[in-house]
């Protein structure tokens, strides 16, 4: 079995125009393997800690070059020799180097790109498709198999608000989710085509068509209902059936208007309280056909999570983003208390492969669904798509199906439908 003779990392810019960590990893036997990191916009309180430079000389403090010292310096002439076989013990050993809760002293970015490296040599050593790899892996640590039988179902992020654009809407993701009974091909189909008619629908209406930062459109709409209408007009259009052939999601992330303990929404006149705002969502829910709902309430709110779950209906996949942050403790609080019932799975929220694997362990020993995700600022490196197939995961995130670093992952999904499983 090869094992490593080199790591090294180095700055790359990311779709945001940020810059990234980059990695390559040789093997002895001349194997070479690249990945890139992605990093998140609107970040959850809780995610481990993305290490940058604040140096206002360069790229306005958003440089990464002490976390890609740390690879070069600390991490990498430690591994020469290593077997990339060893996944767990290589993800604990950088953990134990940086010795804090939150990786904040080597940087989650810096560890998560080892992380991937290894996974990734491991794989293209054996000569198998990395998803493969990837679901051995979660064999071998927790002897639990996840069997390999279906594509996961793709969320499309087609509408832009919140954090991730400047027009006015307070709601960050306006999702159209195809039935998970549609083959992934059929599913990428239909969210292609409705993108192109959301476009001339939106024209028509003189309205942005400009895109987000994760390709959907900005609209300036008055309020965040109008963009869930327009949604439903464009279905309509298209003649498929909401809430049968497609339904609608949102991810809320309300941090970025939730301001003196009220949500700020230009839908209502005035502030709403916490209830207010239950009673709010609950309407939506029972207007249109949602299927998901991310981060509907503040992160720190566990009690209105709760009340939420009780509430809305059992088919809906109430999801935890920033209230869970990819971070098993979280989620066990979240079992345990009933605060949702999906667990968005972002491996650079928590800063490394084995981290991961072992949040979806406890998500499934807790039939707990989960959704493997991208972020808002993402490079070309389709890993996570690899990543939702080893795990089954039961949808993917990846933003809309537009733009070379969302497609980037779809297109690999496509890929592995069409050459690997064959559906
Ligand atoms: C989210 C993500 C990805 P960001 O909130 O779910 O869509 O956004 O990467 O900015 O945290
Ligand atoms: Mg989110």
């Amino acid at each position: 079995m090869a094992t490593i003779k080199k790591i090294y990392a180095y700055e790359i810019i990311d779709s945001r125009s940020y810059p990234t960590i980059e990695g390559k990893l040789i093997l002895d036997n001349g194997i070479e393997v690249t990945t890139a990191i992605p990093a998140g916009t609107s970040i959850g309180k809780y995610e481990a800690v993305e290490l940058r430079d604040n140096d206002p000389a360069r790229f306005d403090g958003m440089g990464v070059t002490k976390a890609v010292a740390n690879i070069n310096n600390l991490i990498a002439p430690k591994l020469v020799g290593t077997s990339p076989l060893k996944q767990q013990e290589v993800d604990m050993w950088m953990c134990k180097l940086d010795g804090t809760p939150t990786k904040s002293k080597l940087g989650a970015n810096s560890i998560l790109t080892v992380s991937q490296l290894l996974i990734k040599a491991a794989a293209a050593d054996l000569k198998v498709p990395l998803f493969r790899y990837i679901n051995s892996l979660y064999f071998s640590l927790f002897k639990s198999q996840i069997s390999i039988e279906r594509m996961p179902t793709p969320i499309f992020n087609i509408i832009n608000g919140g954090k991730h654009a400047n027009n006015n809407l307070e709601f960050q993701e306006f999702h159209l989710i195809p039935s998970s009974s549609l083959t992934f091909s059929r599913a990428y189909q239909i969210g292609i085509e409705i993108y192109h008619e959301l476009k001339r629908v939106l024209t028509y209406r003189n309205a942005n068509i400009s895109q987000g930062e994760e390709g959907g459109f900005t609209p300036n709409f008055t309020t965040n209902i109008d963009a869930i209408e327009v949604l439903v007009e464009t279905i309509n259009q298209k003649n498929l059936r909401p809430g049968v052939d497609v339904f609608l999601g949102l991810d809320i992330a309300p941090s970025y208007f939730y301001k003196d303990g009220k949500y700020h929404i230009k839908d209502k006149p005035h502030p709403l309280n916490v209830d207010e705002f239950l009673k709010f969502i609950e309407k939506i829910i029972s207007d249109y056909s949602m299927l998901s709902l991310e981060d509907p309430i503040y992160e720190d709110d566990w009690k209105s999570w709760q009340k939420l779950n009780q509430t809305i209906p059992s088919h809906i996949y109430l999801v935890g983003d920033d209230l869970l942050t990819t971070n098993k403790s979280r989620l066990e609080r979240a079992i345990k208390e009933k605060a949702c019932t999906t667990i968005l799975i972002k491996p650079n929220q928590i800063g490394s492969i084995t981290e991961t694997l072992e949040v979806i362990n406890v998500a499934l020993n807790n039939k707990f669904n989960y959704t493997v995700s991208h972020r808002s600022g993402e490079t070309n490196d389709s890993f996570i798509a690899d990543f939702a197939v080893g795990v089954q995961a039961d949808f993917v995130k990846f933003g809309a199906p537009a733009r070379g670093e969302r497609v980037a992952k779809y297109n690999r999904l496509w890929e592995i439908e069409r050459e690997e499983l064959k559906k």
